[in-house]
């Protein structure tokens, strides 16, 4: 089939035609039109953020990836690029350019990503300022897996990442050790195009479900220094049932090539985020983006014409203890509009739910501060319809020491898929515990389909909805167990759109 190859001047016609869709966001980025998934070549080169995503431009599911690019100075606003690659017939990237990183050496930008099928590793440079991009002419730069490595048949090695410390460069890979678990493989190279292979950086232990299992492959590798800790994020498939679990974090030493984990976790409870990548910007800060998929049937997706939104811009830090600590970009509060603050609302007893009847929205920034007392389950719905048919609860559970979100009820639609996997069910819920204060600080923000949550700053959950009706606005605090709440402060924002259209 001919099919007109998408170019710069139809982006704004293709996201001018989705715009009235209800449930595309207003202010998080996503593509044109059609399929996303992870975000790729992140990289803040010469003042401005560029984000390069998996994408399918001719029809919103997975398949026959390209590379889409867009570019902000601000980031928060985005200005779509031409796509960055393409598979060609002939070569190793011919049924997919796969995930992977940006890097400049010698003042050269250069891409490298995963060639599939098989899966290698592929270049590709720009001497255009980062707008086309050419393919490496010995592509593939690593065509096989390290000898003495079982990586299954076909093998499963994808998804290069690469930083630079002295005079070597270092690149990973993530993978899969055949009856033991997932690995991320090291790599050291001088040039960027021969690569020696050293060891793997970290293995997983399928068989080991504590403190939460690690699935049969990890993907999606990102490596970097926060002070003298070395963090790294790994995205763990379950390779079986091709489920995508959740990225976990491990931060500890590098040193002597060797990687030493002292402390790990997860990094989002929401069971709607994955493949996150991280960049380290010209101000020092570590910002970390990650794709949050669809919960709507496959068919529902294509009929919408588009598929896959990107997270907020994240700022990562690293505590003394050495967990991770993840806030929302400041920028994004450029966003802000029709500021409305409460104070000391004090719901229970009598009133087991408090309407915020000022504010209606899809598109909203909410910020509360909770005083729990002897409550035990207390919090936020938002998208609720006047009749209460539709809504999502987003509540404290302090009697069992976790925050979830419930989205049982969040659609009347049976377009929605409600089905959480068993892997997820175990790490659908934030520890509620791991804040140490007695105010409890939701951060939430709501795009239409997308939430996402910032408990305490040491805890996030992202996930999807999609209300059918269209009075589903509505705000309220509750409190269900226990005698009353007090929260504390309240501050809700109206958020303005990114796009022009
Ligand atoms: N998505 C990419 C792979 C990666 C996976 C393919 C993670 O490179 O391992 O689109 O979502």
């Amino acid at each position: 089939m001919n099919q007109a190859f998408p170019d710069v001047n139809t982006f704004l016609a293709m996201r001018q035609s989705l715009a009235p869709d209800r449930h595309r966001p207003r202010y998080h980025f996503l593509p044109p039109a059609n399929w996303m998934n992870d975000p790729n070549g992140l990289i803040h080169w010469r003042g401005e953020y560029h984000l390069f995503y998996q994408h399918n431009p001719y029809a919103a599911r997975h398949h026959r990836i390209h590379w889409g690019h867009a570019v902000s100075s601000d980031l928060v606003h985005w200005r779509d690029l031409p796509i960055a690659l393409t598979p060609s017939p002939d070569h190793a990237d011919k049924d997919g350019c796969w995930s992977g990183c940006a890097v400049v050496h010698d003042g050269i930008p250069t891409l490298f990503y995963s060639g599939v099928f098989p899966q290698t590793v592929c270049m590709a440079t720009s001497t255009d300022g980062m707008v086309i991009w050419q393919k490496h002419e010995h592509n593939p730069v690593i065509s096989t897996v390290p000898e003495g490595i079982e990586a299954g048949d076909p093998w499963e090695f994808r998804d290069p990442f690469l930083w630079q410390e002295g005079d070597h460069w270092y690149l990973l890979m993530g993978t899969r050790l055949v009856g033991k678990g997932g690995a991320i493989l090291l790599y050291r190279s001088v040039d960027l195009t021969n690569w020696d292979y050293l060891h793997p950086l970290l293995c997983g232990d399928a068989q080991q479900l504590e403190p939460y299992w690690t699935g049969t492959i990890w993907e999606c590798p990102n490596f970097f220094r926060v002070g003298d800790r070395y963090v790294l994020l790994v995205s763990f498939q379950h390779h079986e049932t091709g489920t995508l679990l959740y990225t976990g974090w491990f931060s500890g030493d590098f040193t002597g090539e060797q990687f030493t984990p002292q402390a790990q976790g997860i990094l989002e409870y929401g069971a709607h985020f994955y493949a996150p990548q991280i960049l380290r910007d010209e101000h020092g800060r570590i910002l970390m983006w990650g794709w949050l998929w669809e919960a709507r049937t496959p068919g529902a997706q294509e009929a919408a014409g588009w598929a896959g939104v990107m997270s907020l811009p994240r700022v990562l830090d690293v505590a003394e203890g050495g967990e991770l600590v993840v806030s929302p970009a400041p920028e994004l509060k450029s966003l802000r509009q029709n500021h409305w603050h409460g104070e000391d609302i004090e719901v229970g007893e009598e009133t087991a739910v408090y309407p915020l009847s000022q504010i209606q929205g899809d598109s909203l920034e909410i910020v509360v501060e909770i005083e729990p007392g002897q409550t035990a389950v207390f919090g936020l719905s938002v998208r609720c319809s006047p009749d209460g048919a539709e809504a999502t609860h987003l509540i404290c559970d302090l009697a069992h020491g976790q925050f979830t979100i419930d989205r049982e009820n969040a659609s009347l639609s049976r377009d929605v898929v409600r089905y959480v996997s068993p892997a997820h069910q175990v790490v659908r819920a934030a520890p509620l515990s791991l804040t140490s204060q007695r105010t409890i600080r939701l951060h939430v923000f709501l795009d239409r389909s997308v939430i996402e949550v910032f408990l305490d700053g040491r805890a996030t959950l992202s996930s999807r909805i999609y209300p059918s009706r269209p009075d589903s606005l509505g705000v309220q605090l509750f409190c269900r167990q226990g005698d009353r709440v007090v929260f504390k402060s309240v501050d809700v924002w109206q958020m303005a759109s990114i796009w022009a259209v």
